[in-house]
């Protein structure tokens, strides 16, 4: 008796605490090496559940998903200026993001949630600004031969 007990509290307390949750740390820069107004690191890998926090090491950035950057039926997240941000991605897929005032001067990043390609066309197809497009360009290119 007292072993299915123990056995009990054991399942119970698993499934309290999602143990396996992780947290990823994006920093938002004015300057890195020799890049300018950028999301380090520009590509993300995490499960669902996981948490993305944005460091606003350097002022004048934000954190805003990219419209229809992001996979159906989720919300566009979009935090204030100079502040540290985060978001729990809980949706399966690619989810493409921007930072507002520099949107066009190439800063954008993206975050893959399981794995899940299955709005790859979608978030490729999107009229990406100025510097932007290039750079999307190189990063899908990556997340494609990572997966
Ligand atoms: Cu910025």
């Amino acid at each position: 008796m007292r072993k299915i007990t123990h056995y009990i509290i054991a399942f119970t307390i698993f499934f309290m605490f999602p143990a396996l949750a992780e947290t990823f740390e994006v920093q938002m820069l004015n300057k890195f090496e020799k890049e300018r107004n950028l999301f380090n690191p520009s590509i993300i890998y995490v499960n669902s559940g996981d948490t993305v926090k944005w460091i606003a090491t350097d002022k004048g950035h934000n954190v805003a998903f990219t419209k229809t950057g992001v996979p159906d039926g989720v919300e566009l997240y979009k935090s204030k200026l100079n502040t540290d941000a985060e978001y729990i991605f809980n949706t399966p897929g690619i989810y493409a993001y921007n930072c507002t005032p520099h949107y066009g001067l190439g800063m954008i990043a993206f975050v893959v949630v399981d794995n899940d390609l299955s709005n790859y066309e979608q978030v490729a197809k999107i009229k990406y600004p100025g510097k932007s497009k290039k750079l999307a360009k190189v990063l899908l290119e990556q997340i494609k031969n990572d997966n």
